[in-house]
């Protein structure tokens, strides 16, 4: 039940982070009338083209809470899309991000610069998979990572085209809108579309024709097809691929599949491109998804959790590729800025410091088997998949009929949303819940957020 008592975070107090009280309290219904008031003003100065998938305002947030402007408290399984997997305002960003900003705000790195970009482009090369010489970029979103991976990509093959896969997700920038493969809400009215961009199947065990047990194979099948019949792989720069799809329903590729896309590119002198933007800093319980797989790509892209909160995204990858790049080819005024750059340290020391990774694959070794009951107790729940903390409900029509049901989804969000639970919507049908909780997120406090969902499906029935 929810726990309906007087706020006691005093009015006007500024703080959030992890001290904010770590549970869920509802004293409006939600949105409330102040939320309402925002939103209507929303309405009139910001364009329907930014969505919005819960019209609550947020005043604070901490550990796994958002608190509204109307005194609500809400259980964040969300993290902004697998943000702040080190809990809002986490202390050690608060901290050193204050420390920076009243040191400097600005310089451009490639005016003159300074040493927290070094630094976080030290964690990256250390942290990212494989043990060999590396480099890393900084930039300001996983989109503008992306689209530097593949002009990085293109520059040291000389090769044009790129292929990326179905259900994939890169960003709305031109190029990276080009590899994203969902037409609505993301591409379309908005072509041309940019060049030299192919696409492939994607491992998709759980809509895959031949079934989940022929998917890997027949999926390298056709993606040896693809690039041999199609594109010819000598003019291949680069493949890029999230080695647990997001956007597009937390696709876990077939077991195997992504280890022979990677033998693939090294055949073919092919840069492979993790795009980790969403998967990475710990969220699938490995510091990076493509660990889990054994592979080791070529180039790395990471945004979301990285910076704690600040915008900032990079590029890292084997020294001979990035060094290939002419002098000044890459960069950008605000990349790396010094203030995002101290909050990715501080991301960085907490989710070591706390052991953030195996607290992640703790959520998921608790969580799927509450989704797995779900499964057995509704019919609507096709398939449940995921790792660690980014797990995820595939809702179809009925036991065998593979029909998206985006309807019981959108019943089953609207109910979570109005009982105080922040939970996301993904996949190509529209048809799946993501669960993507900040990593400090308490046991009870995800326990009541599981339960509220849990409610939710009842009512479906
Ligand atoms: N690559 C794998 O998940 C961003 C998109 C939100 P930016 N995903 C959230 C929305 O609807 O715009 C994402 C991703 C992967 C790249 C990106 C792009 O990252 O920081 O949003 O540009």
């Amino acid at each position: 039940m929810v726990d309906i008592v007087p706020a006691t975070v005093p009015a006007g107090t500024v703080a959030g982070g992890p001290t904010l009280p770590q549970r869920r309290r509802l004293v409006t219904e939600v949105p409330g009338p102040r939320s309402r008031e925002l939103f209507a003003r929303r309405a009139a100065a910001v364009p329907p083209g930014v969505g919005t998938a819960l019209p609550v305002f947020v005043e604070r947030a901490g550990g796994g809470v958002l608190v509204d402007v109307d005194g609500n408290s809400l259980v964040d399984l969300g993290s902004g899309i697998a943000v702040v997997n080190v809990g809002n305002a986490a202390p050690a960003v608060v901290s050193r991000v204050t420390e920076q900003v009243q040191r400097f705000t600005h310089t451009c790195f490639m005016i003159t610069p300074y040493a927290g970009y070094v630094e976080v482009c030290e964690a990256l090369n250390r942290l990212t998979p494989g043990v060999h010489e590396k480099r890393s970029m900084l930039l300001n979103s996983g989109a503008e990572a992306v689209e530097n991976a593949v002009k990085i990509a293109r520059a040291y093959t000389g090769r044009p085209a790129v292929v990326a896969f179905d259900h994939g997700y890169h960003g709305r920038t031109l190029l990276t809108m080009t590899l994203t493969a969902k037409s609505r809400p993301y591409k379309s009215t908005f072509g041309p579309y940019a060049p030299e961009v192919y696409r492939v199947p994607m491992a998709y065990p759980f809509r895959w024709p031949g079934g989940p047990e022929r998917c890997a194979d027949e999926a390298y099948e056709r993606f040896v097809d693809v690039l041999t019949t199609q594109v010819g792989p000598e003019s291949v720069a680069c493949v890029v691929v999230e080695p647990i799809q997001g956007e597009g329903g937390f696709v876990v590729p077939a077991p195997g599949y992504l280890a022979r896309v990677a033998s693939f590119c090294a055949e073919h002198g092919i840069v492979l491109v993790a795009d980790e933007v969403q998967t990475g800093f710990g969220r699938t319980g490995d510091w990076f998804a493509s660990e889990h797989e054994g592979v080791v790509p070529d180039l790395v892209t990471t945004a979301k959790g990285l910076g704690g909160g600040l915008p900032i995204g990079g590029v890292t990858g084997r020294a001979e590729i990035m060094d290939s790049v002419h002098v000044s080819g890459l960069g950008g005024t605000f990349g790396g800025n010094p203030v995002a750059c101290a909050a990715a340290l501080g991301a960085i020391e907490t989710i070591e410091r706390d052991g953030l990774v195996e607290r992640a694959r703790r959520i998921g070794e608790t969580v799927l088997p509450r989704l797995r009951a779900l499964a057995d107790r509704h019919e609507v729940v096709g398939d449940v998949r995921g790792r660690g903390a980014m797990l995820a409900v595939e809702l179809v029509a009925g036991r065998g009929d593979l029909t998206p049901n985006p309807a019981a989804l959108s019943a089953v969000v609207r109910r979570c949303h109005a009982e105080g639970v922040v939970v996301l919507t993904a996949g190509t049908y529209g048809n799946v819940l993501r669960l993507l909780p900040p990593l400090v997120i308490g046991d009870e406090l995800l326990a009541d957020g599981l339960d509220v969902l849990d409610a939710a499906f009842a009512a479906l029935d």
